[in-house]
């Protein structure tokens, strides 16, 4: 049979979403002879590229805030003509019982390589696919649902992520290489798929992978090869995880690639050594969770094992290093204070990081935190709790009242002002028991399009990417709406999302 695979995105022109596991999936595929194109998530644009004769397979890579757009998507273009649908990533890893909605054929859970390249020589060759290990697959009203395989336990024997997938697709916006190094991360944070991950492959290999440095330095090397690239960004969970690793990347990043780059750390693997290395090598930033200012919320709600003397010294190392420090932040939490959350605020004054993260919490299926927010009676009982873009804006989790929810969102938009300008928070102490309101969601988005642009990256290339950048995601945001759709409601995603996790 003639097939054709598509990888719908969402924000595609963003430039940012550039997914590791798509670009590693197609490389394997390509291995095999099997061509596939990442488009963007828009139901006119794909259907064009439907045909009579040919299986189109849409593969959506999925995280929870995007499946409902992409199920209401496979919906419609099911309709369209001759499509088969798989949906891996996150949300079907974690909330399997995503197969029983309308518009599903298959899900993935967990590692994607195999099960996809099985699965497509399977469909191509038209020999059965429901005995794959790692996929649920749903045929004639039937579901059948396979055990995992074990763990891919030397990822170097993948071949290098395909790139060029991204280049092809948003040929104009390629500037930053999103590049992994590793999988997993020893820790339990209890709002990470981390922990969830560990439970759901116990006894199927080891969690932390890390590929040789020689692996890594021969992906950036291809990706060096095309001028677009002016940054590379490193999407480990845990970048620094490992000293020796770390001391043997950075003399070889810094004589054979060098160009500037940005990646993950914890505060309580922060050494001065590292820093200084990291810094030699060319890293401009370092992302590193703060999450919360109080200390009951950080080690008890979040389960972060690390205290506040943690972070101070770390920030303290980071900038003395020369580094750009971004922290990240989360409010609203479930059970937890707006005096806890606004130390979460006095911490960041404290440290002054170049940029500050500020979340809403989201909490998603599987995860420890989940079940709290249940325990909590606080998630949404319409669904509500996955649904789309919300972090940047609204809280998913249901609160005592409408003034305490208000005085948490307010906070998350106000957040920055203090950080920049000290004197101003009793100020914004005074101003988040005001309603919430659009003034302060516009500020709080113009705040973080600056950082992202002039913060977050060297100014030379934010300042050289703006206005281009800022063209293309006016042009999308229309592009999104009509992809979207109404709000979810109860199908699902909604109605089950409160029974799923374990
Ligand atoms: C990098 C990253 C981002 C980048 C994404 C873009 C990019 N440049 O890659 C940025 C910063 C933009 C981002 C944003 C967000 N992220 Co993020 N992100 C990550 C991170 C750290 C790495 C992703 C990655 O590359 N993994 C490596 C690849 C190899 O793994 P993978 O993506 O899971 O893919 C494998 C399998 O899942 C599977 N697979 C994946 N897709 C498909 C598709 C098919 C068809 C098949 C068969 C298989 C398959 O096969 C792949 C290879 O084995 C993960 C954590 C993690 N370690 O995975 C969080 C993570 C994915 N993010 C998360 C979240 C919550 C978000 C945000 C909602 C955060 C926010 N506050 O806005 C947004 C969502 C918007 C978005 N675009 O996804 C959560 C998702 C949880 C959930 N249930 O959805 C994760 C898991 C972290 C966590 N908190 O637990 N993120
Ligand atoms: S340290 Fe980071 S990646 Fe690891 S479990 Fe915690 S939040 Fe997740």
């Amino acid at each position: 049979m003639k097939i054709q695979i598509v990888w719908p995105v969402i924000d595609l022109y963003k430039g940012d979403n550039q997914f590791v596991g798509i670009s590693q999936i197609s490389a394997l595929l390509k291995k095999k002879d099997f061509v596939s194109q990442v488009i963007e998530a828009d139901f006119k644009k794909i259907k064009s590229r439907l045909r009579k004769d040919t299986l189109t397979i849409l593969a959506f890579s999925t995280p929870t805030v995007y499946a409902q757009t992409y199920l209401e998507l496979s919906r419609r273009l099911k309709r369209e003509g001759s499509v088969f649908s798989i949906f891996g990533g996150p949300h079907p890893t974690y909330f399997p019982d995503l197969i029983e909605a309308e518009g599903v054929d298959s899900l993935c859970r967990g590692e994607g390589e195999y099960p996809m390249v099985e699965c497509v020589e399977a469909l191509r060759d038209g020999h059965p696919i429901t005995g794959i290990p790692n996929l649920w697959i749903k045929e004639k009203g039937t579901i059948f649902r396979n055990p995992l395989r074990p763990l891919i336990e030397d990822l170097d024997t993948l071949p290098l992520p395909d790139h060029e997938i991204f280049r092809r697709a948003i040929p104009n916006n390629v500037w930053q290489a999103v590049v992994m190094t590793s999988r997993g991360c020893p820790y339990q944070c209890t709002y990470c798929f981390n922990h969830a991950y560990r439970e759901l492959y116990r006894g199927k290999g080891r969690m932390v992978r890390r590929r040789s440095v020689g692996h890594v330095i021969q992906e950036l090397k291809s990706v060096k090869a095309h001028k677009n690239y002016e940054f590379v960004r490193f999407v480990d969970d845990l970048f620094t995880l490992n000293p020796e690793w770390v001391e043997e990347f950075s003399e070889k990043y810094r004589t054979e690639i060098g160009l500037p780059f940005s990646c993950f750390v914890r505060a309580n693997h922060i050494t001065p050594q590292i820093a200084r290395q990291l810094k030699t090598a060319g890293c401009w930033r370092v992302q590193m969770g703060l999450e919360a200012g109080d200390e009951f919320v950080r080690n008890e709600v979040f389960k972060r094992n690390m205290s506040e003397g943690d972070i101070v010294r770390a920030a303290r190392i980071i900038q003395g290093a020369g580094l750009k420090l971004v922290t990240g932040n989360i409010l609203g939490s479930p059970g937890v204070t707006l005096e806890q959350d606004l130390k979460t605020l006095a911490l960041n004054m404290k440290i002054k990081p170049h940029f500050a993260g500020v979340s809403l919490l989201q909490p998603y299926p599987g995860t420890e935190i989940f079940n709290y927010a249940r325990q909590l009676g606080m998630l949404d009982p319409a669904g509500g709790t996955l649904r789309e873009t919300t972090v940047s804006r609204t809280s998913t989790l249901t609160f005592k009242n409408r003034r305490e929810k208000d005085r948490i969102e307010n906070l998350q938009k106000l957040f920055f002002l203090p950080i920049e300008i000290p004197w101003s928070f009793p100020l914004v102490k005074a101003m988040i028991k005001l309603p919430a309101n659009r003034f302060f969601h516009y500020v709080f988005s113009r705040w973080v399009n600056y950082g992202q642009y002039f913060r977050v990256v060297p100014p030379r290339i934010g300042g050289k990417y703006f206005w281009k950048r800022a063209k293309i995601l006016a042009g999308v945001s229309s592009v999104m709406k009509r992809a979207i759709g109404p709000s979810p409601k109860s199908d699902a995603l909604g109605k089950k999302a409160g029974t799923t996790a374990s």
